[in-house]
C-alpha cells in the first residue's frame, strides 16, 4: 500500500481524498495556490506545498510544480481528484516516468477516451450500443449532408475533441447543417486546436444516466449502478440522484452489463463512469467515458455502502476487486451548492462567508471545504458544498433534502440553495418526470 499520497487538487475533493487516506493510515500531502493558503485541505493534510500563484494554469494545472512537490515530500502516489489534471494524458505519463503512481487512468486510456469519435468506435466494437451516425470522422460538409440524409434529420454534429457540449451543434435540415458545420468547427478549432467532426442522429428529450464502474489490473470490472444527472444547466450538473426514477430492473441490468463489457474490453483499470443517453423508449446509447472520480460519486457511496476513493486507492496499489455488481439499497440525492445567484442567471458570487451553519442529522452528508469566515476565491469553480441526503425511499430523501436545505445557513454570498428549495417542490422533479431539457423548458 502507498505510504504517502499527494492530492493534486483543492476544495471539497481534496478534503474527500484526505479523509479516506487518514482512515487507511496513509500520509497526505496537500498542494495549494497562493489563493488557497487559508483552505481547509492545507490544514488537514499532513504536509502542504505551495505550487504557485492563484491562476490554475500557473498552479493546479502545472505538472512540473506538482511533480516537484511530490518529489520533495517523497509521495509515492498522486490522486488528481476531478477536473485540473485528472484526465490529462501527459500528466499521467509524467507520473509514470517519475515512478509516482497516478491514481487514475493510463496515458493511452485517457487519450483513447478523450477522442470522442475513437471512444465511440471502440465502444461499438465492444458491443455497446452507440448513437446511429457517421462511421468515424466526417471529412467534408458534403459527407455530413449525405450521412444526414441517410440517418434522417434532426442530427447532431460533434467535435471529436469536444465533450461537455463544446463544439456541438444540432441541425434540423441541410441548410441548418451548413451553418452548424462552420460554427461547430470554428468553436472546436479555437477551444481544442482540432476541428475534426462526427455526426449522429439527434436524440430528442433524453435522460443523462451514467454507470459507475470499478476495474482492477487483472481486467476484471464490476458496476455500481447508475446516477441520473439529467438536471443540468449549460452542461453543469445541478442535482444528481440514484436510483434513477426512470430506471427499471431490466434496464439497470442491461446498462450495467454494457458498462462492464465496455470496461473489460478496453482493459480499464480504476474508477470510471460510462455516460449514456436514454431515450423515452428506454433505448440507451454510449455518450462518453470519464476516466476519473466524479463530483457526484457520493450518492453511489451512500446507496451501496462503498467508499469509492478507498477502492480507487486499493486498486491502484494492485489489489483485486471481488467482481460482483452492486445494486442500490437506498435512495440518495445530491444538490450542488454553488456560490452563484440562482435568482440572477446563476451569476458567480465569490466572497467571504460571514455566517455558516450546516444541516445535520440522520441521512445527511455534506462534502465541503468551506467554513465560517472562509473567502471563496474567484479563480476556481463556484461549487462550495455538496449536500447529500439518503433514505429508504425517494420521497423520504426529497423530504430530508427540503429539511436540510431549510437548516442550511450561508450568509455573505448568494448560493444555489433557493433554487434547490424550489426544485424539491417542483411537480416534475417530485414525479421524477424530467429530461436533460428540464432547465431550458421549465421556470424554476
Ligand atoms: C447528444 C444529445 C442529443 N443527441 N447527442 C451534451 C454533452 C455531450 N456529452 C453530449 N451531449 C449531448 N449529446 C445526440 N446524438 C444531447 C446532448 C445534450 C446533453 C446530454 C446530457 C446532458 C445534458 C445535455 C444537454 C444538452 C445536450
Amino acid at each position: 500500500m502507498f505510504k504517502k499520497i499527494l492530492i493534486a487538487n483543492r476544495g471539497e475533493i481534496a478534503m474527500r481524498v484526505i479523509r479516506t487516506c487518514k482512515e487507511m493510515g496513509i500520509k497526505t500531502v496537500a498542494v495549494y495556490s497562493k489563493a488557497d493558503e487559508e483552505s481547509l485541505h492545507v490544514r488537514f493534510a499532513d504536509e502542504a506545498v505551495c505550487i504557485g500563484p492563484a491562476p490554475s494554469n500557473e498552479s493546479y494545472l502545472k505538472p512540473a510544480n506538482i511533480i516537484a512537490a511530490a518529489e520533495i515530500t517523497n509521495a509515492d502516489a498522486i490522486h488528481p481528484g476531478y477536473g485540473f489534471l485528472s484526465e490529462n494524458s501527459n500528466f499521467s505519463k509524467i507520473c509514470e516516468e517519475h515512478k509516482i503512481k497516478f491514481i487514475g487512468a493510463s496515458p493511452s486510456m485517457i487519450e483513447a477516451m478523450g477522442d470522442k469519435s475513437t471512444a465511440k468506435k471502440t465502444m461499438q466494437k465492444a458491443g455497446v450500443p452507440v448513437i446511429p451516425g457517421s462511421d468515424g470522422l466526417v471529412p467534408t460538409l458534403e459527407d455530413a449532408q449525405n450521412i444526414a440524409l441517410e440517418i434522417g434529420y434532426p442530427v447532431m454534429l460533434k467535435a471529436t475533441a469536444g465533450g461537455g457540449g463544446k463544439g456541438m451543434r444540432m441541425a434540423k435540415d441541410p441548410n441548418d447543417l451548413m451553418k452548424a458545420w462552420e460554427v461547430a468547427r470554428q468553436e472546436s478549432k479555437s477551444a481544442f486546436d482540432n476541428d475534426d467532426m462526427y455526426l449522429e442522429k439527434f436524440i430528442e428529450d433524453p435522460r443523462h444516466i451514467e454507470i459507475q464502474i470499478m476495474a482492477d489490473s487483472k481486467g476484471r470490472a464490476c458496476h455500481l449502478s447508475e446516477r441520473d444527472c439529467s438536471i443540468q444547466r449549460r452542461h453543469q450538473k445541478l442535482i444528481e440522484e440514484t436510483p434513477s426514477p426512470f430506471m427499471t430492473k431490466p434496464l439497470r441490468k442491461a446498462m450495467g452489463e454494457a458498462a462492464v463489457k465496455a470496461a473489460e474490453y478496453i482493459k480499464y483499470e480504476g474508477a470510471g463512469t460510462i455516460e449514456f443517453l436514454v431515450d423515452k423508449h428506454k433505448n440507451f446509447y454510449f455518450m462518453e467515458m470519464n476516466t476519473r472520480i466524479q463530483v457526484e460519486h457520493p450518492i453511489t457511496e451512500q446507496v451501496i455502502d462503498y467508499d469509492l476513493i478507498r477502492e480507487q486507492i486499493k486498486v491502484a496499489a494492485g489489489e483485486l476487486i471481488k467482481g460482483k455488481n452492486y445494486f442500490p439499497k437506498l435512495c440518495s440525492i445530491e444538490c450542488r451548492i454553488n456560490a452563484e445567484d440562482s435568482e440572477n442567471d446563476f451569476m458567480p458570487n465569490p466572497g467571504k462567508i460571514l455566517n455558516l451553519h450546516f444541516p445535520g442529522g440522520h441521512g445527511v452528508r455534506i462534502d465541503t471545504h468551506v467554513y465560517s469566515g472562509y473567502i471563496i476565491p474567484p479563480h476556481y469553480d463556484s461549487m462550495i458544498a455538496k449536500l447529500i441526503t439518503t433514505a429508504q425511499t425517494r420521497e423520504e430523501a426529497i423530504n430530508k433534502m427540503k429539511r436540510a436545505l431549510d437548516e442550511f445557513v450561508i450568509e455573505g454570498v448568494k448560493t444555489t440553495i433557493p433554487f434547490h428549495k424550489k426544485m424539491m417542490e417542483h411537480p416534475d422533479f417530485i414525479s421524477g418526470n424530467y429530461t436533460i431539457r428540464f432547465m431550458e423548458s421549465t421556470e424554476v
